[in-house]
């Protein structure tokens, strides 16, 4: 299992924390996504065949592309 951090600097509301716990946890492999509107950061719990790249595919096609 690994855990990595996501910077969502567009997360603005709460219905942007639901939208991506909901589309994030869809992914298979992923076991638990934990958006925070505060912080503007996502942690995500996941293995194969999630990856990285996949979580970060996802969140730009939701239009909430992660950064640095
Ligand atoms: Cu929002």
């Amino acid at each position: 299992m690994t855990t990595q951090e996501f910077n969502v600097p567009s997360i603005h509301c709460q219905h942007c924390v639901h939208t991506i716990e909901m589309e994030l946890s869809d992914l298979e492999g992923v076991e638990k996504v934990k958006a925070d509107l505060d912080s503007k950061k996502v942690q995500v719990e996941f293995h194969e065949p999630a990856t990285v790249e996949k979580i970060t595919d996802t969140l730009k096609e939701i239009n909430y592309p992660p950064e640095e």
